[in-house]
Parts: structure tokens; sequence; C-alpha cells
């Protein structure tokens, strides 16, 4: 059974090597591997809130009904692990920042250039406005289906990975979505968030091999 499944993980990684799928010195993995630094946080949907803030025309706060209500997004992608793992044709469904911003309901003032992500305890991810509008980039409440598992960031985190057919969008490592997301604030200047302070690399580009800075 388990050679099975090791040549299923084989013949799957040729697959996605020969389809350009398969970044430099990444593997695939069928598993769901779950990374993250310090405690997974309790989720209390009567306290829960989403905060848009820094540069922006008008900061919003959601609660989690409110945050149920607007418009949701469904793709799928590949998702590339720093610690050289990746998982293909995975499923995530959740909210579009970009759509948000489409609607007119985060209104960005025209001199920001990146974007925090910050997260329950204090954890922060930062990257380039131009990459996070991307269609890459959601805000998931679901994967594959399924609301996501405390230890995969319910009830929503940010996740960012390669769409196949969007050659043009840039992909950086996974780390570069935040798990437990609570509020997202607008810069006019760059700061590294939690891991980019530890020694990852500031943009983290997977094609390139951008692990560590
Ligand atoms: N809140 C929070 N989000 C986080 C992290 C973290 O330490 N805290 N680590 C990042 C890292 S390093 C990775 S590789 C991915 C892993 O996501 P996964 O556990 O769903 O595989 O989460 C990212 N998001
Ligand atoms: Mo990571």
């Amino acid at each position: 059974m388990f050679s099975n499944l090791s040549a299923d993980r084989r013949k799957e990684e040729q697959r996605v090597s020969k389809e350009g799928r398969l970044p430099p010195g990444q593997s695939l993995t069928l598993k769901f591997p779950v990374l993250h630094y310090g405690p997974v946080p309790h989720f209390n949907a009567a306290t829960w809130d989403f905060r848009v803030w820094g540069e922006v025309e008008q900061e919003k706060e959601w609660n989690w009904a409110e945050f149920n209500k607007l418009s949701r997004t469904t793709i799928e992608m590949d998702i590339h692990c720093v610690t050289r793992w990746s998982k293909f044709d995975t499923v995530w469904e959740g909210v579009s920042v970009k759509t948000l911003v489409d609607q007119g309901l985060i209104m960005i003032k025209p001199d920001v250039t990146h974007v925090m992500q910050h997260a329950e305890y204090g954890f922060t991810v930062n990257l380039p406005l131009e990459v996070f509008l991307q269609e890459n980039f959601l805000m998931a409440t679901h994967f594959n289906g399924e609301p996501l598992t405390t230890d995969h960031g319910y009830p929503l985190r940010g996740v960012v990975g390669n769409i196949p057919s969007h050659k043009e969008e840039e992909t950086p490592y996974l780390w570069k979505g935040a798990k437990w997301l609570r509020s997202l604030e607008f810069m006019t200047k760059d700061r590294r968030g939690f891991w980019e302070q530890a020694g990852y690399h500031n943009r983290a580009d997977v094609w390139k091999e951008e692990r560590f800075g």
C-alpha cells in the first residue's frame, strides 16, 4: 500500500513536471502539511471581526456574518511551500481582494505600494500591492469544498499560489498567505512581516527560488 502511494506520487510529480508546473527544488506531496509558528487560535464568531485599515479612503470593519455576505470566488491553483513541498490542483473558495476593490468596498489611496496581512497573535506578512491584487491571492474560508480546518487557518486565511493558465501572475511561496487572518493594512512603503524579519526572502518568487533573503 505504501509503495502504491509513493508510485502514485511519483507519477503525479512527473505529470506536473512535464506540464511545467513544478518549480525548481520542489517535490509533490499528496498530503497537506501544517506549518506555522505558535499556537492555533480559538475562533469565536461573536467577537471575530475583520478590518481594512491604513491608507484607504475609508476604514472598514466586518463581523463574521457580514464577511460571509461578501461576493465569493473559487479558484484552483498549485501551492508551493518554501520547505520544498508543493500541492497541485487545490481548490480555494473565499473573498477576492481584487473583487472588493472593483466593487468599491475597498478604496485604496493612490500612493499605496504594499499590503500587510495581520493575523491572530500578531503574525504579519507583507506583499507588494500588485501581487496582492492578482487573482491568485484569495482570502479563503474553504479548501477543496470544506471549511478550512483550524490547523490550516479557520475561519479565514490568505492563500497564494500558481494558477497554471495565469502565466503573467507572480507566484510567491505559500508563507505569503496568513492563516487566521484578521486585518489588511494598506501601506505607502514596504515593511517586513514575521518570516521576512526572520530571514525569509522579501519577494518570495517560487520560479526564481527566492527562499531566503
Ligand atoms: N498566522 C500564521 N500564518 C502563517 C504562518 C504562521 O506562522 N502564522 N506560517 C506561514 C508558513 S511559513 C506557511 S509554509 C504556511 C503553511 O500553511 P499550511 O499550514 O496550511 O500548510 O502558512 C503561512 N501562514
Ligand atoms: Mo513555511
